[in-house]
């Protein structure tokens, strides 16, 4: 067979059932064996949207997702995509089309090093210099994306390779990867710790959404409060009275609190980030310790934590190892009262009718319609911020955000992936009119592949998050924040072929959302927000500057 049907071949013997992309001249060979096979394949209008889309099908199903692109400005527009699940360990393998291996170098047409240039942002990469080396490169590339810590792998297709001949049977070979190394050897002294702390927090991030099980065990047995990373969203449902909620320089206040209250904090899969943790939300205690759980052990030693124990090991191993070495477990009595009063301080609900409409009102109105199988995707900006904040999630993989690169354009593409990967699921995108406006292009996708999702669209006419930052330590100094001549969204949706409602007063919401759900294709509903909500409390970026309160009663 040929190199591109044993490519597809291999594909679909590894259970790929969807694949976003966009054709071009190196990867017509390979377009031409998929339209036989029974792997779907969602054609996007820009290739970025390819990889976002690759990606929230990945995070909602926990599979790795698969974009393709043709080689060049294909493989180039797949960059941001591909850093953006880099960023936040999601699994996927993107392929790329690439001139023939006698021409690279040469500058040969549409030709660009997508090796290198995907290198920095990939966990492994493969060029295919020899069709015979496909089904190893192929095979180690799925089993690479989703072993230890995951991550894009990036497989480099050359036309001539993947137009020549290939002996079917090396496709049968089995390729192994070594297991990752793990160091256990902490586990006593952590159950150690454990023991002898007064004020223990327990920290979940985005390493810990395959744990969630264990960790629910883990925290009900330490009755300890629990705060998250925007990745660790649902690996303790909302609902929980020891949920502290999210940690960070945008998180709730009864999360600082607690943390900064506290003498030990047991961090399941969360990597210390500095939008998560900084002096203001850490712990304060200068004898204070940490047991850090990490599949990834460069992430050890990255910030200075002091009193740090490493366990580099599978969050859910990990856990469960701790849970059962602790055995009976009374939690401190004292502690567990200040957890609950520093919860019941953390009120945080705006239920405003207000004229303009409050963000958070409309975020309250999506809370009346979230299901358990209801999954958000969020852009980049305040509207991530209020949906963090605001919205409650009993699982994981419920709430899928670009959090470490914070990719404005997100949103509206990883919704359709999250749809292709359930389709039963309702998907909501909230987004801003910035970052709706860098990829509306999707919403054709959307419709001609019949993956209805309802984008809800804040539009307070500004790049809110920068403005929030200039407004509030740049002087109100508005540099380049307004867009201009932006288009009439529910005009631009009807365009599409979608649903468009406008809500411009608070009592109008609840209405729109349930036409939108109802209708039964993909609906837009632009919510005129008013223009100077901030996300508050906000922690400063700068470590003198005060906490910036606002309406938080805290
Ligand atoms: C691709 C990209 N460019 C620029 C930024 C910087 N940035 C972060 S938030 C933001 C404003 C987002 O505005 P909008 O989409 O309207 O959302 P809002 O903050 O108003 O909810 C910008 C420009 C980014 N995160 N991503």
């Amino acid at each position: 067979m040929k190199g591109t049907e044993a490519l597809v071949t291999m594909l679909e013997r590894k259970g790929v059932d969807t694949m976003f992309g966009y054709p071009g001249g190196s990867v017509i060979p390979l377009y031409d064996a998929l339209y036989d096979s029974d792997i779907r394949h969602v054609l996007v209008r820009h290739e970025q949207c390819a990889a976002h889309m690759a990606d929230g099908y990945a995070r909602a199903s926990g599979r790795p997702g698969v974009c393709l692109a043709t080689s060049g400005p294909g493989a180039t527009n797949l960059v941001t995509g591909i850093a953006t699940a880099f960023a936040d360990s999601v699994p996927m393998i993107a392929f790329t089309g690439q001139v023939g291996v006698g021409s690279l170098g040469l500058g040969a047409f549409q030709e660009v090093d997508a090796y290198s240039l995907l290198m920095p942002i990939t966990k492994h990469n493969y060029r295919v210099l020899d069709v015979n080396r496909l089904p190893h490169d192929v095979y180690e590339a799925w089993e690479i994306c989703q072993v230890g810590r995951p991550g894009p792998v990036h497989v480099d297709l050359p036309v001539d390779q993947m137009n020549s001949q290939i002996d079917e049977s090396i496709l049968d070979e089995t390729y192994g990867i070594k297991p990752v190394t793990e160091d256990i050897s902490a586990i006593p002294d952590a159950v150690k710790w454990i023991k002898e702390a007064r004020k223990p927090v327990i920290l979940v991030g985005g390493g810990a959404v395959n744990a969630y099980e264990e960790v629910r065990r883990f925290a009900k047995l330490l009755n300890a409060p629990v705060c998250c990373t925007l990745m660790g969203m649902g690996v303790v449902p909302s609902s929980d009275p020891m949920n502290m909620g999210p940690l960070g320089m945008h998180g709730r206040m009864a999360a600082m609190t607690s943390m900064n209250e506290a003498d030990l904090i047991i961090s399941i899969g969360s990597r210390f980030s500095d939008r998560t943790y900084s002096k203001r939300s850490g712990m304060q205690d200068p004898e204070g310790r940490v047991i850090h759980i990490d599949i990834d052990a460069t992430e050890f030693g990255k910030h200075k934590l002091c009193n740090c124990l490493n366990i580099q090991c599978d969050a859910a191993k990990a856990v469960r190892m701790l849970t059962d070495s602790l055995g009976r477990y009374t939690p401190k009595k004292w502690w567990l009262t200040r957890s609950k009063e520093i919860k019941s301080r953390c009120g945080c609900d705006f239920d405003i009718n207000d004229y303009p409409i409050k963000p958070q009102k409309v975020m309250k109105e999506i809370s009346r319609i979230i299901g358990k199988d209801t999954i958000v995707t969020t852009d980049v900006g305040q509207n991530q911020m209020w949906a963090m904040h605001f919205l409650g999630f009993e699982d994981p993989r419920r709430l899928l955000s670009s959090g470490t690169f914070g990719t404005m354009g997100y949103g509206l593409p990883a919704a359709i992936g999250a749809k292709a990967a359930k389709p039963d699921s309702d998907v909501i995108a909230i987004t801003g009119d910035g970052g709706f406006q860098m990829v509306m292009q999707e919403m054709a996708t959307s419709l001609a592949e019949d993956l209805p999702v309802t984008v809800v669209l804040l539009n307070n006419g500004v790049l809110g998050m920068v403005r929030q930052w200039q407004k509030l330590f740049w002087n109100g100094r508005y540099s380049e924040t307004t867009l201009e001549a932006v288009p009439d969204f529910v005009k631009l949706a009807e365009a599409f072929g979608a649903k468009g409602i406008l809500v411009e007063r608070p009592g109008e919401m609840a209405d729109a959302l349930k036409e939108a759900r109802e209708c039964g294709r993909t609906c837009l509903v632009e919510v005129r927000v008013d223009i100077d909500e901030d996300v508050l409390p906000m922690i400063p970026a700068d470590p003198k500057a005060p906490l910036v309160k606002g309406r938080c009663r805290f």
